[in-house]
């Protein structure tokens, strides 16, 4: 067994795209494969994900075939701890990395998703922006006691993982205060959980959100500090966490569509965010980053390496 990864950064989050030696999820739709990777593909994601070729913060894309024919490929996201229902910065790395091998060029591009069909364009300048699947806000005002930190209330929302945004609770969202909101949102992740609430038909909630005041208003309109499912915050401002931000603000009648959304992640980076609103009230958010390669590699599998699959992340024992 060989791999061929190509590495990128999308605001500081990474994405290791494997386009070569993965495993073959057969030929299902994309929901399908993703539970052929769920079930039979935990050494695969850990080998690319974990240590010793990663860390707990690495986004893994594994670039798939899809029976949708208008689709460049299907991908299927993975953790630290287990598959992605969908990933907004990893998309934009995926579509970097596609342009990188000359796999794709300027333009539209369908890309087949576990959740559905996302459309990215890639600008000449290397911006790109991806349409994302249909968000919504679920419920508002959502209170949850919080060992430790008592009662905490916030919104559910949908942007192709469930969230729960929060403002005006634990710790201020800043870059000095990384340990403190990731104790914060973890313990909110477990309180959730502990309490059954969930998102809709019973789906975990497996992002929580923090927002605050940007740190230069004249860039961003808000900063967050989002949790992600393997105790690892992303480093950039979440492209599904933002798409979840932009259904809950048009759900409180504080964003209008076309107007323009600057979220910012914890170290200041930015991602644009529009949205459509759609005939059944749901909105299309687009958002918009940048994401630059930063690494190419070839993964070898020595049978007498006791850590070729890699070593489990601390947070899934
Ligand atoms: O950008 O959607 C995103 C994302 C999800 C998890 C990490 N990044």
């Amino acid at each position: 067994m060989r791999l061929k990864v190509l590495d990128s950064h999308t605001g500081g989050e990474p994405t290791r795209v494997v386009y070569e030696g993965g495993p073959d999820l057969g030929a299902g739709d994309l929901a399908t494969q993703a539970s052929v990777f769920r079930k039979e593909c935990e050494d695969f994601r850990r080998s690319v994900c974990n240590e010793p070729r990663g860390h707990d913060a690495m986004v893994g894309a594994l670039i798939t075939p899809s029976p949708r024919p208008e689709c460049v490929c299907g991908v299927i996201f993975f953790n630290n701890v287990a598959a992605l229902n969908m990933c907004i910065h990893g998309t934009i790395g995926l579509v970097v990395s596609l342009a990188h091998l000359g796999r794709i060029g300027p333009g539209v591009h369908a890309i087949d998703t576990p959740v559905g069909v996302v459309h990215a364009e890639l600008e000449e300048g290397g911006r790109v922006t991806v349409a994302n699947v249909p968000s919504y806000r679920y419920r508002s005002g959502v209170e949850v006691d919080v060992p430790g930190w008592g009662r905490v209330m916030g919104d559910i929302s949908w942007g192709g993982n469930w969230f729960f945004l929060i403002e005006g609770f634990g710790p201020t969202v800043s870059f000095e205060n990384l340990a403190a909101l990731t104790d914060f949102t973890w313990a909110v992740k477990a309180a959730l959980a502990a309490a059954g609430i969930t998102g809709e038909g019973g789906m975990e909630i497996d992002h929580v959100e923090s927002f605050g005041p940007p740190s230069d208003p004249t860039k961003a309109d808000s900063r967050n500090f989002v949790m992600c499912p393997g105790r690892a915050y992303d480093r950039s401002p979440c492209g599904t966490g933002t798409s979840a931000k932009l259904a809950a603000l048009h759900a409180a009648g504080k964003l209008a569509p076309g107007e323009l959304w600057r979220q910012a992640g914890i170290l200041d980076t930015v991602f644009e965010g529009r949205i459509e609103v759609l005939p059944d009230g749901k909105v299309l958010p687009r958002v918009s980053g940048h994401a630059w390669v930063t690494g190419e590699s070839t993964y070898h599998f020595d049978p007498a390496d006791p850590f070729r699959f890699g070593i489990p992340s601390a947070t899934a024992i």
